[in-house]
């Protein structure tokens, strides 16, 4: 079973496998290594994931795209791709599995073996609802992702896993700052290394600042230019648009490595004109003033949650495609007085990470161990009814730069099965329009035998994805005969691993325990906790019953539909390859006629007779007629048939010229051999 890891970029994808010699980087059929989703119909489709059609971002990149949106019934992102020859509206998640089963293809024909088990990167400051989408599409690709990891982290294990002399576990730990600028948006991380280990203190990010409004800075000013000069109105042609953006990617790449005036021409660019501009790198900054200074706020709120002082910087490593404009990594050197490291390979460090922690999950590679503790991008808040505080409970359960993954234990005090309403705490923070996460029913919940309330323990968790759920619930008897106060921080299955954080809190009648740290392998669901594990605790006899948990998540799939998703895009696959098959066996005909046809006034000529070769050569013509016509879109046997019946003509010359052919050559061999 291979390993891969995957970077599914705004405007790049990249593939890494870990082989026993390191990573390597899968060479594709569209360029070296990476996949451009800017030349295929459909491209920058990343963050329409788990968002609402009537999302103002969705709204916002609508005019932009070369294709169209659709709002689907259950009011979310829906694209309209062109497929086998019809329009079709595809869910986002339909979308990107198209993509990553493109991805899964291009990696087995470079491996020759299956690829099921991956990692696949997701931008720090995805959201439960941005994240669940991408997990449902790689489902429907029939990909088994073993973690979610967020871009910057996947750099740091690229960056940790190799170093030889981090400091030891007892030592201060070696601090690191990640910044990845992409096509489309900005992320910053510190992490803090140790030996075998790697903690993310604090994430920060501009999530709409990327390459791509630096292209949209030049388009705009040629655009402008391009009037008031040849009286062209280029925002009327999206086709002009198309073209005039590729030229200024171009153009601002070019930048990067000059300082002098660069021109850009484009012929025959609209109305048979042709145009001409030019541009240097001083009045790019200018140009790009208002997006060089949006670099500085992330940079600035990464230390400020680290608590950590510039000089406790080790390093200040960058990667992503943008991060090459000069003037970008001047700010970001000057603010952290010290010059920026481009130790990793720019492009290809996310996919390399995610291949690495591939490799660390899965059982069929042995690598060395790195650990991974990540953080809560956004505090996560549980509100519930409740007959004493005011008509509602609330509490925090996760606070931002909470360690992840984590799951927690709540015990609650009640007589009848109640509802758990997630949301995200600080809506100023999230990139997000709609802070809730989900409603989750805890259902059969009874009081006691003697009418009092039952205790109710619920576990909720950050996933290794970073999914907030509520993932188990039970309701906790006493037995007959037992002890009259059971003390919840003492029972066997509550376990305190003495992490700072892990402290019993008391919150208006709730009481809050902190389980456990899941650092990089899941806990199998229903396994309980060693109790030996809780020392010399004494042990109280207890009956506890599963409690069935009703989820509604926000946006999220009908699992229904999800499952017929799974079945519809196995089908497409061998409709796809069906449909290669029939192209394939049509090529086969066409390319027989015109190979038939040179060769009949060719090397054929003295193998046949006129008369059979003027009855062969209208048989040829008829067919490529006939391909043109009805012959156009037949099934594939059809396309068999009628090439066997012309290679039932055209075999027998051919024998016969085989036969002339050998003849000398097998004098020759006999020669030799006398
Ligand atoms: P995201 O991370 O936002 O999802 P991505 O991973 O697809 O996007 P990258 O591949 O890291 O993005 O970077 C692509 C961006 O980098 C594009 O905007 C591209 O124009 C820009 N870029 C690449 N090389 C250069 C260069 N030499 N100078 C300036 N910009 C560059
Ligand atoms: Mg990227
Ligand atoms: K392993």
């Amino acid at each position: 079973m291979s390993v891969v890891g995957i970077d599914v970029g705004f405007q790049n994808c990249y593939i890494a496998v870990a082989r026993s010699g390191g990573i390597e980087t899968i060479a594709n059929e569209y360029s070296d290594r990476c996949t451009p989703l800017g030349d295929s119909l459909l491209h920058g489709f990343k963050k329409f994931h788990g968002r609402a059609f009537d999302d103002p971002y969705v709204q916002g990149e609508k005019p932009k795209l070369p294709y169209s949106l659709h709002k689907l019934a259950s009011g979310n992102t829906g694209i309209k791709v062109r497929y086998l020859d019809e329009d079709k509206v595809f869910t986002i998640e339909q979308v990107t599995a198209m993509l990553l089963t493109k991805l899964k293809e291009t990696s087995e024909s470079a491996l020759k073996k299956p690829v099921v088990d991956c990692v696949i990167s997701v931008p720090s400051f995805f959201t439960d609802a941005e994240r669940r989408s991408v997990m449902d599409a790689t489902q429907i690709a029939g990909l088994n992702c073993l973690r979610l990891i967020n871009d910057t982290t996947a750099v740091a294990l690229a960056y940790g896993i190799y170093k030889q002399d981090l400091p030891t576990p007892e030592e201060k730990p070696r601090n690191v700052v990640f910044v990845d600028l992409g096509h489309s948006s900005f992320q910053v991380s510190i992490s803090a290394f140790n030996k075998g280990k790697l903690k993310v203190l604090a994430t920060a990010f501009d999530p709409y600042l990327g390459g791509r409004n630096f292209d949209e800075a030049l388009v705009d000013n040629f655009c402008e230019e391009f009037k008031a000069r040849y009286k062209l109105n280029v925002r009327e042609n999206p086709r002009a648009i198309l073209r005039l953006s590729q030229e200024c990617e171009k153009l601002k790449k070019l930048m990067s490595a000059n300082c002098s005036d660069l021109p850009i021409n484009i012929e025959c660019f609209m109305n048979d004109i042709d145009v001409t501009g030019k541009m240097n790198r001083v009045q790019f900054e200018e140009l790009c003033a208002p997006f060089l200074m949006r670099v500085e706020a992330p940079l600035k709120a990464v230390m400020e949650q680290s608590k950590l002082s510039r000089d406790e910087i080790y390093a200040v490593e960058v990667v992503g495609g943008a991060t090459r404009i000069p003037s970008i990594k001047e700010r970001i050197s000057k603010f952290f007085g010290k010059d920026v490291s481009t130790t990793l390979n720019a492009d290809e460090a996310v996919a390399r990470g995610c291949a690495l922690q591939c490799a660390i999950m899965s059982p069929a590679f042995k690598v060395r161990e790195f650990s991974i503790t990540d953080v809560v991008p956004f505090p996560i808040t549980l509100r519930w009814k409740s007959p004493t505080e005011d008509g509602v409970g609330e509490c925090e359960v996760y606070s931002k730069n909470h360690a992840a993954p984590f799951s927690k234990v709540i015990t609650f005090h009640k007589k009848e099965p109640f509802d758990l309403e997630a949301f995200y705490s600080l809506p100023q923070e999230l990139p997000y329009p709609d802070i809730r996460i989900g409603r989750f029913s805890v259902q059969n919940v009874v009081p006691q035998p003697d009418g009092e309330s039952s205790k109710v323990k619920v576990k909720v968790r950050i996933n290794v994805h970073g999914i907030f759920s509520v993932s188990s619930a039970s309701l906790i008897e006493k037995q007959k005969g037992e002890g009259e106060d059971v003390q919840m921080d003492m029972e066997p299955t509550v376990q305190n691993e003495g992490r700072p954080e892990d402290q019993v809190r008391e919150i208006g009648g709730l009481e809050l325990i902190y389980l456990f740290n899941l650092p990089t392998k899941e806990r199998v669901p229903g396994e309980k906790q060693d109790p030996a594990a809780g020392g010399s605790k004494p042990k109280v006899k207890v009956k506890s019953t599963d409690l069935p948990i009703l989820a509604n998540i926000i946006r999220q799939l009908d699992r229904g539909v999800l499952n017929d998703f799974v079945e519809y895009e196995s089908q497409m696959i061998v409709q796809d390859k069906l449909e290669k098959e029939r192209n394939d066996a049509k090529n086969a005909v066409e390319e027989y006629v015109y190979d038939l046809r040179d060769k009949l006034c060719g090397i054929y000529e003295k193998y046949t007779t006129e008369e059979d070769s003027n009855r062969l050569t209208m048989m040829l013509e008829d067919t490529e007629n006939w391909l043109y016509e009805e012959g156009e879109d037949q099934d594939k046997q059809v396309y068999v048939d009628k090439l066997e019946d012309l290679k039932s003509f055209g075999q027998p010359i051919q024998d016969k010229h085989r036969e002339q052919e050998d003849r000398p050559r097998a004098f020759e061999e006999m020669g030799k051999k006398i």
